[in-house]
């Protein structure tokens, strides 16, 4: 009984010993200051001012500090929890009611994932960088919509984005390469102009290398299932360019296999309301989109490329109310050409770009199209979860905005966008 008492009467001490302190520090800054205006202001001589003066104004720094430290902390975890460019931390678990929070307004924001599939090197990470590059040059441009990567994001695919602007500088060899072992993830807000964002993109980019490897090909399964947005990246040289024998590198370069296993598995038995957008990109296409001829040549690679995917998805959706799929060629580089295939020492195929001429620039074209047919099917999506319509201007804008031209290389598969 006694320590109980001798505990409670110390706590209470500590407690009115931090209000005391707080009580004489209050004084003493009134006390200073008042002292500071009869020093400036009163019967003293000028050179008696200087020093008393200083003391003063220090013992106000002071105090002020030492009054004001609780408040300023505060303000920084408040600041924390409400700046829009900052993520949202995954929901906690634990519901006891000691647990729960004040909502935070960020912690409305309604998520969607997307996959990046394709082989090494075939340019998955070049086409999200050229997306994200136009999106900041063009499309905010009259669109009602603000997009902010976040920190690390910005970061790598401004440093991608660097690479590609110097890459027409020299001749681009590409063959089959090792490619990165890990997986990236990027994550970008969105919202209307002036306002908290209302959607997060949540884009994983996986490494040909875990296509192949069961342990990790079920991650990216599971991903798959829960993706709003696939993009299938294809390198259209390895689709259009054929060996001395006639041989196709296609498969080993795109890893069309793997990656048909891998969608196969994801998208059977999908639940009845689940519904997607699939958009099979030919990248580095710049060859192939100046004649028509090569445009209907590239798309009709594309398709047969795709097939049991696509037929996949027709026979579960054959109205097409679910899924959505469709090719969108995207030069990522724009001021290059294809020239010729060669083998290395290890009969491994190189495919060798040079600059179209001395003039040629770094030219980008569609990347925005990534958007006026993606973001625009979860635009959609958010709307008619959340009851909220407030995306309707800039949805109206990115449908206007798609380019429909099959002799450009553009061609709705399957389902309504
Ligand atoms: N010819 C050509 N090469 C490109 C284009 N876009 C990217 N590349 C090159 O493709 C290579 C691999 O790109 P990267 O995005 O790292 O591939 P990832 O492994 O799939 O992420 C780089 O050397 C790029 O310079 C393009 O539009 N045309
Ligand atoms: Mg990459």
């Amino acid at each position: 009984m006694q320590i109980i008492l001798i505990i409670c009467a110390v706590v209470l001490v500590i407690v009115f010993f931090k209000k005391i302190i707080t009580l004489i520090f209050s004084i003493l800054r009134i006390v200073t200051f008042l002292a500071l205006l009869v020093i400036l202001f009163g019967d003293v001589t000028p050179s008696d001012k200087i020093e008393p003066s200083i003391l003063c104004l220090f013992l106000i720094f002071i105090s002020s500090k030492i009054l004001n430290w609780p408040q300023s902390s505060d303000y920084k975890i408040q600041e924390k929890e409400t700046k829009p460019d900052t993520q949202p931390k995954p929901p906690k678990r634990d519901n006891s009611p000691s647990q729960k929070k004040p909502k935070s307004p960020i912690n409305n924001i309604q998520k969607f994932q997307i996959t990046v599939l394709g082989g090494h090197g075939v340019g998955k990470t070049s086409l999200l960088a050229t997306v994200y590059g136009e999106f900041e040059r063009h499309l905010t441009r009259g669109l009602q919509l603000q997009v902010n990567p976040s920190y690390q994001t910005r970061n790598i695919l401004n440093d991608k984005l660097g690479e590609l602007e110097s890459a027409l500088d020299s001749e681009i060899v590409q063959g089959i390469n090792a490619g990165e072992g890990n997986k990236r993830c990027y994550q970008f807000n969105i919202g209307l102009p002036l306002q908290l964002p209302a959607i997060q993109l949540e884009f994983n980019d996986y490494p040909g290398g875990w296509l192949k490897d069961e342990n990790y090909s079920k991650e990216v399964i599971n991903f798959l299932r829960a993706s709003t947005a696939i993009l299938w990246v294809l390198d259209a040289a390895a689709l259009m360019v054929r060996g001395e024998n006639e041989e196709s590198y296609s498969t080993k370069i795109n890893q069309t296999l793997h990656i048909k296993t891998i969608l196969n598995l994801a998208f059977t038995d999908l639940p009845d309301n689940a519904k997607k957008v699939i958009l099979l990109v030919p990248i580095k296409c710049e060859t192939w989109t100046t004649a028509k001829k090569d445009r209907l040549e590239l798309c009709v690679h594309v398709e047969n490329e795709c097939e049991s995917v696509i037929n996949l998805l027709k026979s579960a959706d054959p109205k097409g109310n679910r899924f959505a799929i469709a090719i969108i060629p995207v030069e990522t580089l724009g001021g290059v050409r294809f020239d010729h295939l060669q083998v290395d020492a290890n009969k491994q195929p190189q495919f060798i770009f040079k600059r179209k001429d001395e003039e040629a620039l770094y030219q980008p074209r569609y990347a925005e199209q990534i958007f006026a047919y993606g973001l625009s099917f979860i635009l959609q999506r958010y709307s008619e979860q959340s009851n909220d319509r407030k995306f309707t201007e800039a949805l109206k804008k990115l449908v206007e905005r798609r380019n429909t031209k099959e002799a450009e290389g553009f061609k709705v598969l399957h389902g309504k966008f």
